[in-house]
């Protein structure tokens, strides 16, 4: 068994478990070196290929898990919204904001994340057998978001927010369709295989908590009981949540990560007891030297102490040009950690 593994079984591991949000497409070299022949659209829908990537960081990185390389933005295309992913970032083609009824441009089409399934199966019979699988989907608010706004990278969303803000009904309407082929999605990961599942709600902070608990909050916990049902447990990242933490209950998620402008100490004295926590390092302190890394590290040796369960991640994905050397560094540190 690995750390990650006895994680899964509640057994607290030798060493601290380590993975990185976003850890095969960002820094590794072999997959910038794929990158120039491959589209990301083609690594992520061939599924020899998103295979392939999705081992990558096991050996070159030395995490403790594999997660599927895919992205969160495959739902909106399984509901008809054409999407392309540029240099800027992902872009759709008619974003819902364009429509006087967004609800009638939605199309589901389940079968269209097939491509998926079948990474998984490769990915199952070629991952060593001590490293689990981790299925993912993206959070309902950061999901409606993007299909809202069509923009890429720098967005700051503010159609979205607003109509949000104006349209409770449509917005729950938009969220139920969301929310029911996330589920599909989502039971699908389950039963090729994933050995737990972690929801990505990265633009939780982009509306008023209370508004995000009302309207988007119970499709998470829709999502929760669905990965609790197949035995696995539910990993539930909501970026930029703040003291929301404090309303984060055992029936939402088995682990909250934490992200990186929220202090783990504090959180730790917040959040729940029963709910395990994931975190949450600032990925910025990656472009720092040796010696600041590696003090920073010893920042956690108490809390690892305290936390046996723990699971440590960075506080958001890893930033694109990251040294490589010093994500490795990382890695090593944790592991000495404990
Ligand atoms: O290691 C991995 O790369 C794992 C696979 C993975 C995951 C978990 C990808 C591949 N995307 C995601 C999740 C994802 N995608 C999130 C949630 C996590 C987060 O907040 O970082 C979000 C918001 C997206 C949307 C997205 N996809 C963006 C915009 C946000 C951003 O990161 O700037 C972009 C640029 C993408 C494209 C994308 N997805 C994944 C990769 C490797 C890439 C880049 C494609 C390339 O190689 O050019």
């Amino acid at each position: 068994m690995s750390s990650f593994s006895d994680i899964l079984h509640n057994t607290p591991p030798a060493h601290i478990p380590i993975w990185f949000m976003r850890q095969a497409g960002r820094v590794l070299p072999s997959y910038l070196k794929l990158r120039q022949q491959y589209s990301f659209m083609q690594l992520m829908q061939t599924p020899q290929l998103a295979c392939d990537v999705t081992l990558l960081p096991i050996n070159e990185l030395n995490v403790d898990a594999a997660i599927l390389f895919s992205d969160i933005l495959v739902i909106p295309q399984a509901l008809g919204l054409d999407l392309d992913f540029t240099e800027k970032g992902p872009v759709f083609e008619n974003p819902l904001y364009k429509f006087d009824n967004p609800i009638s441009v939605l199309k589901p089409n389940p079968e269209k994340l097939n491509f998926v399934y079948q990474a998984i199966d490769l990915i199952k019979n070629q991952k060593p057998n001590n490293i689990p699988l981790i299925g993912f989907c993206g959070g309902p608010l950061t999901v409606l978001l993007y299909m809202f706004e069509g923009l890429g990278t720098k967005s700051d969303f503010k159609n979205a927010e607003r109509f949000i803000i104006n349209n409770k009904q449509t917005t729950k309407q938009i969220v139920e369709i969301i929310t029911e082929i996330t589920l599909y999605y989502t039971k699908q990961q389950l039963i090729h295989g994933v050995d737990c599942f972690r929801l990505f709600e990265s633009n939780c902070g982009n509306i008023p908590f209370s508004l995000y608990k009302e309207l988007f909050l119970p499709s998470v916990k829709k999502v929760c009981d669905l990965v609790r049902s197949y035995n696995r447990k539910f990993l539930y990242f909501p970026k930029s949540i703040g003291l929301g933490i404090t309303e984060i209950t055992p029936d939402i998620c088995d682990y909250l990560s934490i992200d990186w402008q929220t202090d783990i100490y504090s959180a730790r004295k917040i959040v729940d007891k029963e709910i395990n926590l994931e975190g949450n390092f600032d990925p910025r302190l990656l472009f720092g030297t040796k010696k600041t890394i590696q003090d920073e590290i010893k920042k956690y040796k108490q809390f690892s102490e305290e936390n046996p369960l723990w699971i440590f991640n960075l506080g958001h994905g890893i930033l694109p040009n990251t040294p490589f050397e010093n994500a490795k560094l990382l890695v090593e540190e944790v592991k000495k950690l404990r």
